[in-house]
């Protein structure tokens, strides 16, 4: 197996980007509990962020939610960030809260409805100058409940209409990531099913328009790390948004139902090259914290992908090649277990005291105060913005 020394330089380039709507409160529609301390504006959201990186190295970046983060000056909340050692990340657009989107936006029969959506896709890439963002998230809620109730094929050329305005106001650096989801909150049809119909739009649209994987929007059961040696091959894969489902899209923490499936996923990024100075994958989270505290909860996501990277970065590779080509089956199964089932918690723990950080980040913000100071400091932390 690969010796965890020969691996830390590709660790140490690891950045994952944290969802500011982590930060808020969230739940479910039987009950949004609230915390002590949490955010009650971007800039607080962002406070919180830059605690995960100070205690793990490994979250440099904030993705941004509009309407949900909207401010008056884009430039000084950038510097605001940066002060606190963080960029302002992908901007994430939000056309399933007004009530003229009842039934879809972007794919919406009305002309007027669908300049709406398209104007706000504008609106968020305006933003991405002034924040400095690479990267326009679309997901869309778009769909319907019964059979019949919409033309679904009218719906994908209305779509890709639709996308085709939004992709031409993109700046040269900026990129334009569809994220797909089979279903919720319509049931019989979504709009964005699944990676082959984003791909297909995507592909439409050009270069800058790539798909975003997000891991809990597949059926119990799908290989999700098949669908990313495939869209990586047809360098489609320009995002993850990473979380953990157990039924539905339940956006826990990354790795904390499988890991496997994590180091299988992650797996196939590192093989494919998308991981490494190189890569043009952006890293994820989509999560919320509903009875967990956020910030640990935040710390606990990005060390679980870090584990999980540092494992499938021990796989030996040439070995693996030549069990496969050679027919042996369970060789080829021993060498990615025996990568898997390795701790490496004790190596990554001595690696970050090496680089200055806590051994155990999760200790550390514990044992910082921080909790305890911004639980007395802030009064009336707003929801996330599900039911607002
Ligand atoms: C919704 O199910 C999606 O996972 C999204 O990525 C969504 O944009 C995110 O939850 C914030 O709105
Ligand atoms: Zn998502
Ligand atoms: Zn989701």
């Amino acid at each position: 197996m690969t010796r965890f020394d020969t691996i830390t330089t590709q660790l140490a380039a690891q950045a994952i980007e944290l969802p500011s709507w982590a930060f808020g409160n969230s739940g479910t529609r039987f009950k949004v509990f609230s915390t002590p301390g949490t955010p009650r504006t971007i800039q607080e959201k962002i406070a919180d962020a830059a605690q995960v990186n100070e205690y793990t190295g490994l979250a440099p970046k904030v993705a941004l939610h509009i309407p949900w983060d909207k401010v008056d000056d884009y430039a000084a909340l950038r510097d605001y960030a940066g002060e606190r050692g963080l960029a302002l990340g992908t901007v994430n657009s939000n056309t399933f809260q007004d009530d003229a989107y009842k039934f879809g936006s972007l794919t919406h029969t009305d002309a007027a409805v669908r300049q709406k959506a398209i104007d706000h896709h504008f609106e968020c890439i305006d933003i991405m100058h002034a924040t400095g963002s690479a990267d326009l998230k679309i997901w869309l809620a778009d769909g319907t409940n019964y059979p019949g109730q919409g033309d679904i094929r009218g719906r994908q050329d209305r779509l890709a209409a639709s996308l085709g305005a939004i992709y031409a106001r993109l700046g040269d650096s900026q990129r334009l990531v569809l994220e797909y989801k089979f279903f919720e909150p319509a049931f019989y049809h979504t709009d964005v099913p699944d990676w082959g119909t984003s791909y297909a739009q995507v592909a439409a649209l050009g270069d800058k328009a790539l798909v975003c994987l997000d891991t809990g929007h597949h059926a119990p059961g799908t290989n999700i790390e098949f669908i990313v040696a495939q869209l990586l091959r047809l360098g489609k894969l320009g995002s993850f948004d990473f979380n953990s489902r157990f039924y539905a899209d339940d956006d826990l923490i990354v790795g904390a139902a499988d890991p496997f499936q994590l180091f299988r996923i992650l797996y196939e990024v590192i093989r494919g090259d998308g991981f490494g100075p190189d890569s043009t994958v952006a890293f994820m989270l989509d999560q919320c914290h509903n009875v967990e505290d956020k910030i640990p909860g935040q710390i606990r996501s990005v060390l679980n992908v870090q584990e999980m990277t540092a494992r499938a970065l021990l796989i030996d590779r040439e070995a693996l090649t030549a069990a496969q080509e050679s027919g042996d089956v369970l060789g080829a199964n021993g060498l990615l277990m025996d990568a898997f089932y390795t701790d490496v918690r004790g190596d990554l723990a001595a690696w970050r005291e090496s680089r200055g950080l806590a051994a155990d980040p999760m200790v550390a913000y514990a044992a910082s105060g921080y909790q305890q100071q911004v639980a007395a400091d802030r009064v009336g932390g707003t929801q996330a913005g599900w039911g607002a």
